[in-house]
């Protein structure tokens, strides 16, 4: 296993868990060329807004990402599968990604928010996997979670007029005076967080850059809702369901999930 026990315990406890599981370093030598490459030949989109880059064309066409491809295979890297399974359990898919590379000087801050609140999956039997091509440390603007907040509802999300690289925050109210717990990683660590844990992450204004890319695995006895409200977001970053296609990993999917692809 490439989780242990107690990491596993973590995780329910807290909402989130950093395995001593890492990507080894010819790995993150790729990963960190392949988020190079790709920010490189789409300059016009926010480095932290790089939607499913393992998608060719992104969400609606909008990146040009040629190497999709390796995207794809990394979220398919049995030992982070294995991690999943211990999780949600056999049956998964892998349904989104996102690079959230922050520049140097320039990084946007990621509002508090749980991801709960933008997702069209029911139930939400999902997990999201964090993988950290550069180190992440407090200055550059690593995650920051509250921890064991998953315990909660979803709560109310208001629209954030800041420039941030997700555009609802949540409500101010539920998270005054909690403590926020840092998430340092090194290059090829990562870390797992439920769906309703609350977090985000502060502006990088450092002279170092602070990217990763995270998966978005869920069960496959959940459901996929393509008709879910899609989000277009202030900045022109929208995202749509209704025809993503999405990755049974492991297992069997549920007859109205609309699997649309499968990878070996
Ligand atoms: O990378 C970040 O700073 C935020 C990531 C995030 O919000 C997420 O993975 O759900």
């Amino acid at each position: 296993m490439t989780i242990t026990r107690s990491e596993i315990e973590h995780y329910k406890r807290k909402g989130y868990v950093s395995p001593s599981w890492q990507l080894p370093v010819k790995k993150i030598d790729l990963l960190k060329n392949n988020i190079n490459k790709i920010i490189k030949s789409n300059s016009d989109i926010r480095p932290e807004q790089i939607v499913c880059p393992h998608i060719e064309g992104g969400t609606r066409g909008e990146l040009n990402n040629i190497n999709h491809e390796y995207f794809l295979r990394l979220a398919y890297t049995n030992e982070i599968i294995n991690m999943i399974k211990a999780i949600l359990g056999n049956d998964i898919i892998l349904w989104g990604s996102q690079i959230f590379s922050k520049p140097a000087f320039d990084g946007m801050a990621v509002p508090m928010h749980q991801d709960s609140h933008y997702w069209p999956i029911e139930p939400m039997s999902t997990c999201s996997v964090w993988i950290a091509a550069d180190r992440s440390t407090e200055i550059n603007g690593c995650l920051t979670v509250i921890e064991g907040s998953h315990k909660n509802e979803t709560y109310k999300h208001v629209t954030n007029n800041n420039k941030t690289a997700l555009n609802a925050a949540i409500d101010n109210k539920y998270i005054q005076n909690k403590i926020k717990k840092h998430i340092l990683l090194e290059p090829g660590q990562l870390s797992l967080h439920h769906s309703n844990l609350i977090h985000g992450s502060n502006k990088n204004i450092s002279p170092y850059r602070r990217a990763g890319i995270v998966y978005r695995y869920m069960s496959s006895k959940s459901k996929f809702n393509r008709k879910a409200k899609n989000h277009n977001q202030k900045d022109g970053h929208s995202v749509n369901y209704s025809d993503r296609p999405i990755w049974l990993i492991n297992g069997k999917k549920r007859d109205n999930t609309l699997v649309k692809y499968f990878y070996k």
